[in-house]
């Protein structure tokens, strides 16, 4: 348990009197002694005019808010190079905390990633872990080990809300009339405000704890994967498509809902329905209610956005407030979210005692199913920067995307170039909550928390695995060098997926960092170095240098 309150001496006593600290800090000491010390003596060169409020922060367990982005890429923020849009607060985020520039997520596709992130563990191992469909069932077993666990074992409040994507309930299909049992509350999380799969998925409704919002029980909801009758209306019927308000372009041609075609089927849940428009605002709204109820508590918040996945619809109030189309426009949403919730925090008087990890699921695409002008008024826009491919690529630019850590009075301001990745979330945070990881736990996720905080000298990862939706595709990064393994490489329809001129590509990021000239046939060695490390990380069943097998 972390206690909730202890008093403690100001920082200048602090670092003379090691026995008087409170209590994270205390126990980061015994952690972590010498980065530790040195980052305390970073923070007080650079922080010593508002000592006193670090120290009253410094009291109480930090809160920990991750905010993940759905589908936004490298270059997208103007903190990250954009210049087409503006993200001031996401701006102002990295400003004020450390700015990755290796910054990954684990997979370049949603429930991969997602499941990597809550677990500690790569989702090649897990099977079923690909996207997602409408009727997904639980991915994640009741009882398996996830930073929402280990939160709330360490006394944290812990919370989810936005989109899940890792299936809800058991059996062949949740039931959407009754219990969505199991899903983030059988895992750690002690409330939850969910999109239950994706916004281009049904049922168009909200999921709170373990129910459908506002369901009117004399009109279930019904969810399918065929047509429920012939009359039901389809986006692939030229008259309904002729009325739509946003086309598609492929897929999404299925049941209708506000004016939009969508993934899967389903009926009836009238009064439960969102609108596309208002997702983004419910987010900040229960966000900003689940943070104001524990602002007394160390809480633990997961805000899942749904921006900038299709189909982007954002508010009114942002249409068109840029000029790259409904895209651009909601960047400029998820700004706007990210500012609510820094307010909130500020608000509160929480801001100088809540690390904020900002990252993101996957990299960009543009047509993903949609004609919304992504492609038509992109500019000169670059989604993913300088790096190659995006969503469903194994290429930099489907896992290299912004991550951002920000604690304002503990870490320092400034830009890092070691490598992190989403997976890492349950060990680093688990460490720094000082909540041990059980036996068998996040096989994959390794103890970053002095990278995460900019502590001088930390050392990021050594070697990251990359994959896109499912194996047997896979990259490896060791150091600079990154093989790309496709062995069972298909083109795939209207994705972004590239599939390489062999079976094995070899790149070296330093000096090739858009991985435009394989040399896997320059350095044969250095290939089957890198091969044989992945084979290693595949057999192994983990790759965490400490982890340990359950008993
Ligand atoms: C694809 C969808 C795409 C998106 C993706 C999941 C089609 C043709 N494409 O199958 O639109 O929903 O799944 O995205 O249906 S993710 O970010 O949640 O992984
Ligand atoms: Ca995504």
């Amino acid at each position: 348990m972390v206690p909730s309150e202890a008093s403690g001496p100001a920082i200048t006593v602090e670092l003379a009197v090691t026995a008087s600290l409170p209590p994270r800090c205390s126990r980061r000491m015994t952690t972590h002694p010498p980065t530790l010390l040195a980052s305390f003596f970073a923070a007080l060169f650079v922080f010593g005019s508002y000592s006193q409020s670090r120290t009253d922060a410094a009291e109480r367990p930090p809160n920990i808010i991750v905010i993940m982005a759905d589908d936004l890429g490298y270059g997208d923020l103007s903190c990250y190079g954009a210049t087409e849009l503006e993200t001031p607060n996401i701006d102002a985020l990295a400003a004020g905390g450390q700015q990755f520039t290796q910054g990954y997520c684990s997979a370049s596709t949603c429930t991969p990633t997602r499941f990597s992130f809550l677990t500690g563990k790569y989702a090649f191992r897990q099977p079923g872990a690909g996207i997602a469909p409408p009727n997904a069932t639980s991915l994640i077993e009741p009882g398996t080990e996830t930073v929402a666990s280990l939160m709330k074992r360490a006394g944290y409040q812990t919370g989810v809300v936005g989109k899940w994507h890792l299936g809800l309930g058991q059996g062949d299909a949740p039931d959407w009339n009754g219990e969505l049992k199991p899903g983030p509350l059988e895992i750690g999380f002690d409330y939850c405000y969910l999109l239950p799969t994706t916004n281009d998925r049904v049922p168009s409704v909200y999921v709170e704890n373990h129910r459908v919002v506002n369901l009117d029980p004399d009109d279930p909801l019904w969810v399918g994967n065929n047509r429920p009758d012939e009359n039901h209306p389809l986006g692939s019927d030229p008259e309904v498509r002729a009325t739509l308000k946003m086309d598609w372009s492929h897929g999404h041609n299925q049941t209708v809902h506000n004016g939009i075609g969508r993934i899967g089927f389903f009926t009836g849940g009238h009064q439960a329905r969102w609108r596309d428009e208002d997702l983004a605002d419910a987010w900040v709204e229960k966000s900003v209610d689940f943070i104001e109820a524990n602002q007394d508590k160390p809480f633990f918040l997961f805000f899942a956005s749904h921006d900038l996945h299709v189909p982007r619809m954002p508010h009114e109030r942002f249409q068109g407030k840029t000029k790259l189309g409904f895209r651009g426009d909601s960047i400029v949403q998820l700004d706007w979210c990210v500012g609510e919730l820094t307010s909130t925090l500020k608000r509160l008087n929480l801001d100088q005692n809540t690390l904020v990890v900002f990252c993101s699921d996957n990299g960009p695409v543009l047509d993903d199913g949609y004609q919304d002008g992504a492609i038509e008024q992109l500019h000169s826009h670059k989604p993913s920067g300088i790096y190659r491919g995006g969503k469903y690529s194994i290429y930099e630019g489907g896992t290299r995307t912004p991550f951002i850590t920000s604690w304002p009075g503990t870490i320092k301001p400034g830009k890092s170039d070691q490598v992190v990745c989403t997976v890492d979330l349950p060990a680093s945070l688990a460490a720094l909550v000082d909540q041990p990881l059980p036996a068998g736990a996040c096989p994959d996720s390794f103890n970053m928390i002095d990278v995460l905080l900019g502590t001088p000298n930390a050392k990021g990862r050594d070697h990251l695995l990359q994959q896109p939706n499912k194996g047997p595709t896979l990259a490896l990064r060791v150091g600079d060098w990154k093989v790309l393994s496709y062995p069972d490489a298909k083109p795939r329809k209207h994705l972004t997926y590239e599939k390489g001129p062999g079976r094995y590509e070899l790149y070296n990021l330093a000096d090739d960092p858009s991985e435009s000239n394989n040399v896997a046939e320059q350095h044969p060695d250095k290939l089957a170095e890198l091969l044989a490390r992945l084979d290693a990380i595949k057999t192994a069943g983990h790759s965490r240098p400490d982890w340990t097998e359950a008993n």
